[in-house]
């Protein structure tokens, strides 16, 4: 019940895929205005992706178990 990893830095222009292998359903959404784009439907087994062009730092959440937090470090 947590991503990992839950910090990642990545490059303006990558890719994050998100692999989801768990028995519980999770999703990936992201926390205020800079992370609105982020948002993933909820998903038992599969992956999902985003790709993240603007330099910041990204916050997300899974909105099903809000302990579950990472960040997106984009350079
Ligand atoms: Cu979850």
């Amino acid at each position: 019940m947590k991503f990992s990893p839950a910090d990642i830095t990545v490059k303006a222009g990558d890719t994050v895929t998100w692999k989801f292998d768990d028995k519980a359903p999770h999703a990936v959404q992201g926390i205020g205005d800079v992370a609105l784009g982020i948002n993933s439907p909820i998903i038992r087994k599969g992956e999902w992706s985003h790709t993240f062009t603007t330099p910041g730092t990204y916050r997300y959440l899974c909105p099903l178990h809000p302990d579950m937090k990472g960040t997106v470090t984009v350079q």
